[in-house]
């Protein structure tokens, strides 16, 4: 790490100001978890090891389909969505890792890699795009890719994606991510079986194409841009892939892409007892796909589905190893404020479920202590686990308050005299 978007120095005269009062803190949680049983500084170093990718889309402000409000200094490109990732890893020191999407991002790798390691950061999974029309795409999406009727259309989508695999495996990525919203909007458009019939067809050769040590991962998707049927609408479809191609596929959970009230932990359940369970891309929603900051809506949701990501971890659960991504459309704030707040509620999540009593869980699961069991759930939940999370940034270089050193850095004012607008992003809603 050679070159930080924000003075290092800086930061820590920053952490300065809140050293004392987290000390403080941290030694009264440790000794209220202490006489649970619990190691703070055990619990602390998981909390410090864990990471979540964010989405280089995400960093340019979204929009919905009526209107799109651009924020000052937005991106221009992908080196410069590469520094404000660089901001939100540097403050938050948990989200190491980006995910590109092809061809918006589209760079010569040796440069997309040079610019990472200068930022201290890595590339995770690769998103291919066959939703939308590239500009100099010969053929169009406008009826589906993967699944089209043409099969010249699915063979562009195919070699699109085969071309997503190489270019991830220049920059050192190891999956795979395939969101195709392709469907119907009337009645009798498609033939449901057919369309799936071509879908499971053109996945098994991008599958064909995956080198050993990669995973495909397909994103399932209630509804939306197709408002009557969608190819893959629900995590049966997605497992239902995943199945048919083989041990490198696996199906990963959007948790905005469910009905409201959807039980998305027994999902996550579900995929862990039957090995498929890709990872995550976390964000939060009210009603649809709102793409709200994650735990900003729901934050219980978000802790029991970590509570049945650590119990998955804790009786060893076979080919588990999730992949963890944010994704998030920022239509009112600040996208770097957003997902760096994002990425804390994720860790408060985990650090919470990593203090449920599993043992005493179990008893009262197989005793039927309905009542006891619900609170053992409530007494991890209702810990405040903040002076873990701040420890375990200052820890790794990072900040106390990333959001309070953000806003004290002038980092966005500064790249807003340096990004004049240029009308246009490839940022928007996924
Ligand atoms: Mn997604």
């Amino acid at each position: 790490m050679t070159d930080l978007p924000i003075s290092p120095e800086f930061v820590t005269d920053q952490n300065k100001a809140e050293d004392a009062a987290l000390a403080n803190d941290y030694s009264s949680l440790g000794e209220q978890l202490d006489r649970r049983g619990i190691d703070i500084d055990a619990i602390t170093k998981k909390v410090a090891a864990f990471a979540v990718a964010v989405p280089s889309w995400g960093v340019g402000t979204g929009g919905t389909r009526f209107a799109r409000f651009a924020g000052p200094g937005e991106p221009r490109g992908i080196f410069e969505k590469l520094d404000d990732c660089g901001v939100i890893n540097q403050l938050t020191r948990a989200t190491p890792n980006v995910s590109l999407h092809i061809p918006w991002d589209k760079a010569d790798p040796k440069e997309l890699k040079a610019k990472a390691d200068q930022l201290g950061l890595g590339f995770d999974a690769m998103n291919s795009n066959t939703f939308a029309d590239a500009k100099d795409s010969p053929l169009s999406y406008k009826f589906g890719s993967l699944s089209h009727t043409d099969p010249a259309v699915r063979q562009q989508a195919i070699a699109h994606n085969i071309e997503c695999i190489e270019i991830g495996k220049t920059i050192g990525s190891k999956a795979l991510t395939i969101w195709t919203g392709e469907g119907t909007n009337f009645p009798g458009q498609g033939n449901f079986t057919r369309a799936f019939e071509r879908y499971l067809d053109s996945s098994k050769a991008v599958y064909a194409a995956l080198p050993d040590d990669w995973r495909l991962f397909t994103e399932h998707k209630m509804y939306e841009p197709a408002f009557y049927s969608t190819i893959i609408q629900d995590w049966g479809s997605s497992y239902l892939v995943s199945k048919e191609l083989g041990p490198k596929a696996f199906s990963l959970v959007d948790l905005g892409h469910h009905a409201p009230n959807t039980n998305i932990e027994m999902i996550v359940a579900r995929l862990i007892q039957f090995e498929k369970l890709a990872g995550f891309h976390f964000n939060d929603s009210k009603y649809g796909d709102d793409d709200l900051d994650a735990g900003s809506i729901n934050p219980f949701q978000l802790f029991l589905v970590f509570n049945e990501l650590i119990d998955a971890e804790a009786r060893k659960a076979k080919n588990f190893d999730p992949a963890y991504m944010i994704d998030q459309s920022h239509n009112v704030t600040d996208p770097i404020e957003s997902l760096m707040s994002s990425a804390i509620e994720i860790l408060r999540a985990y650090a919470q479920a990593l203090l449920v009593d599993r043992k005493a869980l179990e008893g009262y699961q197989d005793g039927n202590d309905v009542m006891m069991a619900n609170q053992t759930l409530k007494r991890a939940f209702t810990t405040d686990v903040g002076p873990i999370l701040a420890k375990a940034r200052l820890a790794k270089g990072g900040a106390i308050d990333p959001l309070a050193v953000y806003r004290a850095s002038g980092y966005r004012a500064k790249v807003a005299a340096a990004r004049p607008s240029t009308g246009g992003s490839s940022s928007g809603i996924v």
